[in-house]
């Protein structure tokens, strides 16, 4: 990416946009990379520290404004309804997954965007899909509405690629574990819950049951993930919007026994709720040997290194300001 690059954010408030928007201000400035978001009540670091719009992506025409206002020209389509959330109101998450997509790709055409980057997830697979090392081609057949998003997300955006040559990219993302902002309604928030709550009260009551293992990834391997994607050299990708990425796949029992590690009075109960059903549905492990081999996938973080930070940042947080 050059740095004349203007570069639009939808969703930057979310738990991954609030993250990546610094990141690519400090890596581009300030002014260049435009936050956007439906809510306004985001927070005044994001605001304050570069251009903000508000967005519904579901507004073709304001889309189309923005990108014409700051002559956009990189997109990371950040915002969703997560699988949680869209099992409580699948109306809104088809609407919001793929209309809100369609609407990037097609204003993208229409602006001629340089490049896209569009996320999915491992919510891709259903129960058919083989649930160890799950494979970059495989069945997928999901059976949240989230995860149907996700697959119509996916071929749509092939098809612009093959259609109308439109340079987008994305990986499954696998659950993922942050400290600044908290996820808003998917399967893998327990992952996080869990460290708020270790340190708050130093107990937790966990929604999936103690043998549940998922993908999940810590942030700084989310943002390398997205961000080293996006720069890979496009003649040199095979897939597209699809890539597999794996950080780590632990079961609960796993994760709270390595909290105690470090906080040894911590103690887990469990009542599985109807989280349980989807995150049974998901894959334990991934198999990203694509992504390693088309644009030198690698992540950084295991269990014990991404526990041992995010129990030291949450501890920082709770002495200065409370948690
Ligand atoms: C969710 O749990 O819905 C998300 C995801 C795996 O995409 N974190």
């Amino acid at each position: 990416m050059k740095n004349k690059e203007q570069i639009l954010v939808t969703g930057a408030a979310g738990q991954i946009g609030s993250e990546l928007t610094p990141l690519l201000r400090k890596k581009y400035g300030e002014s260049r990379v435009i936050a956007s978001d439906i809510k306004t009540d985001i927070p005044s670091e994001l605001k304050d520290s570069g251009p903000f719009e508000k967005l519904d992506v579901l507004s073709a025409g304001r889309l189309g404004e923005i990108i014409a206002k700051h002559k956009i020209t990189l997109i990371f389509h950040m915002s969703a309804i997560l699988s949680a959330t869209g099992e409580k109101n699948p109306q809104l998450a088809w609407k919001v997954n793929t209309e809100g997509t369609r609407n990037i790709l097609e204003a993208s055409r229409e602006h001629s965007i340089k490049k896209i980057f569009v996320p999915s997830s491992i919510a891709v697979f259903g129960p058919s899909s083989p649930r160890e090392s799950t494979p970059q081609e495989t069945i997928l057949g999901p059976n949240t509405i989230y995860g149907i998003t996700k697959v119509a997300g996916e071929l749509l955006c092939g098809y612009y690629v093959s259609r109308f040559k439109t340079d987008v990219r994305g990986c499954r993302y696998p659950g993922i574990i942050s400290h600044k902002t908290l996820p808003g309604g998917g399967t893998t928030d327990y992952a996080v819950a869990i460290f708020y709550e270790a340190v708050r009260k130093k107990k937790y009551t966990c929604f999936v049951n103690k043998e549940t293992m998922l993908p999940m990834m810590y942030m700084p391997d989310c943002l390398k993930a997205t961000c080293d994607l996006m720069d890979a050299d496009f003649d040199n990708l095979k897939h597209h919007a699809d890539f597999n990425v794996a950080g780590m796949s632990f079961t609960v029992h796993e994760l709270a026994r390595e909290i105690q590690r470090h906080i040894p009075e911590f103690t887990i109960d469990y009542k599985p709720d109807y989280r349980q059903k989807i995150a049974d549905s998901w894959p334990r492990t991934i198999d990203d040997s694509a992504a390693r081999k088309e644009w030198g996938w690698k992540p950084e973080y295991d269990l014990s290194s991404m526990t041992e930070d995010m129990l030291k940042e949450l501890q920082k947080r709770k002495e200065k300001s409370g948690l």
